[in-house]
């Protein structure tokens, strides 16, 4: 018997269907991980865990899942540790980027075999959609369009970063309801269903939520307020589960702070990833808190299989220092370096963030952090600055650029800097780039 709930959404378009969703029983449910259109796009370990943790959860119960992953089933070669390119194809640039002298893409499988791909699966009782960056709705908007068209009468839900970020926006996809809540606050279970995919080559672990931390740039603690770490119990299962399909070679940990309360958190997980699974490398994309990097956590790191290192410095001046909660002492990073090199990790295995392209910086302060970074060994990369709603910085920003307000794509930290703001010219970012590469 089909289940009722699913058809009394809320009148509100926008809000939590997280209880009718738990409540869903004996239904055929769709995910839908969208194409990405943007300037560039690499495979950083990325997976819609949000919507893979949902689809597991409501498989749990009985409905009957299937997922359509736009990025993955578009992948073409093979690159390091598990990762893969995506199929890309240049497309007309949207209005608010004509003016940008760079060409623009569509990732993922092309439209047509992404419209194929939704038309074969059963007819679902609902789809689901999820979204990540704020300026990605373009691929949003497509899988919303495409779902309704082929199956016109099904409600369509979409949630994840962009919805809860910029709700109203979202309105405009053409989705049924809008998830602006997380899924499951209470119960918190965040293992996602990797096995709706043929052959994943890696996995994603989040071993925590939220970030206690409030940094003016970043929308950790409007998406996750609080800091919350899952039992280990909890993370083994979903661990042992990944790991059992013999495809997975790669583990990435999308953590805001995974190493916080290490002694009990993170040191008992290391111990049970060498114990089951030495041979299983490890990825921390999100970047790692500094100041927990002492000579005995990097040597942990290190003797478990992290393989690929990137550390959250952000900046060496005291403008990025107040931005971000003060939470890298110079000294810190000195010596993070230093145990990590120790430890037995080669320069280029170790990535070190430093922001550009915030309001009021300077490029000369940015210089300043790369050349500190080279000094002392390590491999600078810059992250370049997106506004998003809810942030500090997203206020600053607004006063310098009041169109970013209605206009997501002008999010976009591959342009936000160098031509919406212009806080510096396009020249000056290459040049910063070029200085953080040179070896
Ligand atoms: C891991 C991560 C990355 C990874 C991989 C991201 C990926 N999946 O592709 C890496 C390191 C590559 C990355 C890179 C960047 N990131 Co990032 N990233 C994150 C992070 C920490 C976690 C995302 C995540 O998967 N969370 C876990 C899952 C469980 O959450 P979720 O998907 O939101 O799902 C929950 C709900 O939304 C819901 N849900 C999800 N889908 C659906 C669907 C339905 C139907 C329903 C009902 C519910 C639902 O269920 C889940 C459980 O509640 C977030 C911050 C955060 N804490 O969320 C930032 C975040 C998304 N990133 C951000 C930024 C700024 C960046 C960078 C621009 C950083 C930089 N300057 O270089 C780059 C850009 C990357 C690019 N261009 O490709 C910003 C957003 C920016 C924006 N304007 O949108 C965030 C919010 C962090 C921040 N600073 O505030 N990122
Ligand atoms: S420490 Fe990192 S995750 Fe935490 S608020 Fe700052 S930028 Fe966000």
């Amino acid at each position: 018997m089909k289940s009722e709930s699913f058809f009394t959404l809320p009148r509100e378009r926008t809000g939590d269907v997280s209880r009718t969703l738990r409540n869903l029983k004996n239904a055929t449910v769709l995910g839908i991980n969208p194409p990405v259109y943007d300037f560039s796009w690499f495979d950083l370990w990325s997976k819609p865990v949000g919507l893979l943790c949902l689809l597991r959860t409501l498989r749990r119960e009985g409905n009957d899942v299937r997922l359509v992953d736009c990025l993955y089933e578009g992948r073409t070669k093979p690159l390091d540790f598990g990762r893969w390119k995506a199929q890309r194809l240049p497309v007309e640039k949207p209005e608010p980027y004509k003016n940008i002298p760079r060409r623009y893409y569509r990732f993922g499988l092309n439209g047509a075999a992404f419209r194929n791909r939704i038309a074969s699966c059963p007819r679902p009782d609902a789809i689901f959609v999820t979204s990540a960056m704020t300026y990605w709705y373009e691929g949003v908007f497509e899988a919303v369009k495409t779902a309704k068209e082929v199956f016109p009468d099904v409600p369509v839900v979409l949630g994840g970063a962009y919805a809860r970020l910029c709700p109203q926006h979202a309105l405009r996809s053409g989705a049924d309801f809008i998830q602006t809540e997380p899924f499951l606050c209470s119960a918190y279970d965040a293992s996602p269903a990797l096995d709706l995919y043929d052959a994943p080559s890696y996995g994603v672990l989040i071993t925590s939520r939220g970030c206690p931390m409030h940094c003016d740039y970043c929308a950790a603690y409007k998406l996750w307020p609080g800091f919350e770490q899952r039992p280990l119990q909890d993370v083994f299962a979903d661990l042992a589960g990944q790991m059992s399909l013999p495809t997975v070679t790669d583990m990435a940990f999308y953590d805001d702070a995974l190493l916080l309360n290490k002694e009990r958190h993170f040191y008992p997980l290391c111990r049970h990833l060498r114990e089951r699974y030495p041979k299983l490398r490890l990825h921390t994309p999100n970047g790692l808190h500094v100041a927990q990097l002492d000579e005995e956590c990097c040597r942990t790191l290190f003797r478990t299989g992290f393989r690929t290192i990137r550390l959250s410095l952000e900046g060496t001046d005291d403008f990025i220092g107040k931005a971000s909660s003060d939470k890298v002492a110079a000294s810190d990073y000195e010596r993070a370096v230093a145990s990590l090199l120790r430890a037995g990790y080669e320069p280029d295995d170790i990535e070190t963030y430093i922001l550009v392209g915030l309001p009021g910086q300077d490029a000369g302060s940015v210089r300043a952090s790369i050349e500190a970074v080279r000094g002392l060994g390590a491999r600078p990369k810059l992250a370049e600055f997106s506004p998003i709603p809810g942030t500090p910085l997203f206020e600053a920003s607004l006063r310098l650029t009041p169109r970013i307000a209605d206009e997501p794509l002008l999010h976009n930290n591959t342009i936000y800097a160098q031509y919406v703001a212009r806080t510096l010219t396009p020249e000056e970012l290459q040049g910063l780039k070029d200085l953080a590469k040179r070896r």
